[in-house]
């Protein structure tokens, strides 16, 4: 059965594709503070402006990079709010893995760098009245989903039938 078992690849195969468009539509690295990376910033709303100007989805991994003596540690609201040290803190590089929506808070530990700014909240799936409707991105994966779902269906078809 030759010709069944050339749509089975062709199924396999496609399969492949989608699975690598879904993961591309959806896994997005930033940089915290872009060029600037993870620093002294030049005022103290400046890591919530970097933020503000993105749109963060699950998935996402959010980058900090920086030379000289700072941290990164992840804090409650509380400690992000009153730049008091977590007591855990990363060197660097670290990445974040924004697996989970709601409210994410780092702070630099080092000095009064907190105080001076070097802090910023990522916020995944934001409800918040002001912020940027979702990018295309959202219905391209459900899209790509329904999809997947269809080619993986036929292709169980298929090999049932090949037997
Ligand atoms: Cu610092």
């Amino acid at each position: 059965m030759a010709s069944c078992r050339a749509s089975m690849i062709a199924c396999l195969s496609l399969m492949v594709v989608m699975v690598g468009l879904m993961k591309g539509a959806t896994a997005a690295e930033y940089v915290v503070g872009d060029s600037l990376g993870w620093t002294l910033p030049p005022n103290t709303s400046f890591y919530s402006d970097w933020a503000a100007s993105k749109t963060f989805q699950l998935g996402d991994v959010v980058s900090f990079n920086w030379t000289g003596n700072h941290t990164m540690a992840e804090a409650t609201k509380e400690e992000y709010d009153n730049c008091s040290d977590p007591g855990i803190w990363s060197t660097t590089p670290v990445n974040v893995n924004l697996i989970s929506a709601g409210s994410r808070y780092f702070i630099c530990t080092v000095g009064d760098h907190c105080e001076q700014g070097q802090k910023v909240t990522i916020t995944v799936g934001s409800s918040s009245p002001t912020s940027a409707p979702p990018p295309p991105s959202g219905a391209h994966t459900t899209v790509a989903s329904l999809l997947l779902g269809l080619i993986s269906s036929t292709l169980v078809i298929s090999f049932f039938t090949c037997m």
